[in-house]
């Protein structure tokens, strides 16, 4: 089970809405570390803030884990006794791969590795659900009540982690922020062509809110606190606390 280097759109191909198989799941720890600014501070201080808020007997859910770098931060950084921690995918080959990841980093931790939609999972006696880069990938349509089961399924005090690629209602600001994000990859070895085709590949599949949009639904899912932790371009951290 060896990482490999992103070379998935170095070729001209056919435009397939991006999807994540077994060949995204090979290259996923370059892909996403060399795409998203601040990516490992972002899932450093998702440990910390989750290991914070983690409370004796509950439940820790990552949801969209990916690979579980989340969930490995976090196991990393708690010190609370009887946590059961959930690492949850709808992809086979995230959620597979993620298994062994989770089994050769945490030889000493049970994580419940599930495959399922995230939207037909219950959720109970959470003291943190993270959603880390997952959120942008639901249909629109059913965000809120997703954010409203995963409230249900907090404990008083409870913590939502929230991160994503966030829009700006401001065209300027917006063409700003994506000329960035484009130098950013560059900066990482991504040529044009990777980047647009990657950039097409996405475009109906990943759709990015704004963060005045992510406040307001976060309240209407009935989160008390909400406060904006990180920000790198256009990638934001948020907190939602019941
Ligand atoms: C990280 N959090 O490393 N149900 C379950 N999983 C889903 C669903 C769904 N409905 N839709 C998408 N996914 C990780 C990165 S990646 C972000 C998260 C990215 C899963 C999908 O299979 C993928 O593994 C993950 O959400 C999004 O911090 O690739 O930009």
């Amino acid at each position: 089970m060896t990482a490999s280097e992103d070379k998935l759109f170095a070729r001209p191909r056919h435009l397939v809405d991006f999807a994540f198989d077994e060949a995204v799941a090979r290259v996923f720890p370059d892909m996403i570390r060399r795409s998203v600014p601040g990516y490992e501070t972002l899932i450093g201080l998702t440990g910390l803030l989750a290991a914070e808020h983690a409370r004796p007997g509950s439940r820790i859910y990552d949801l969209g884990a990916s690979l579980g770098a989340s969930t490995l931060a976090i196991a990393r950084c708690l010190a609370t006794p009887d946590v059961q921690l959930i690492a949850v995918d709808n992809a086979p080959a995230m959620s597979e791969r993620c298994a062994g990841v989770l089994r050769e980093a945490l030889p000493d931790r049970a994580v419940d590795v599930v495959c399922a939609d995230i939207r037909d999972l219950h959720i109970e006696n959470a003291s943190v659900v993270v959603l880390n880069f997952t959120l942008q990938f639901i249909d629109p349509d059913d965000r809120l009540d997703l954010l409203q089961r995963i409230r249900a399924g907090l404990l008083p005090g409870g913590v939502l982690l929230l991160a994503e690629k966030v829009a700006f209602a401001d065209p300027q600001r917006q063409q700003r922020m994506t000329a960035w994000h484009t130098a950013f990859k560059k900066a990482n070895g991504y040529s044009e062509l990777e980047i647009s085709q990657k950039r097409a590949a996405l475009e109906k599949v990943l759709l990015p809110d704004t963060l005045d949009t992510h406040r307001a639904r976060l309240r209407e899912a009935g989160f008390r606190v909400v406060d904006e932790w990180f920000r790198c371009l256009n990638f934001a951290g948020l907190l939602a606390q019941c």
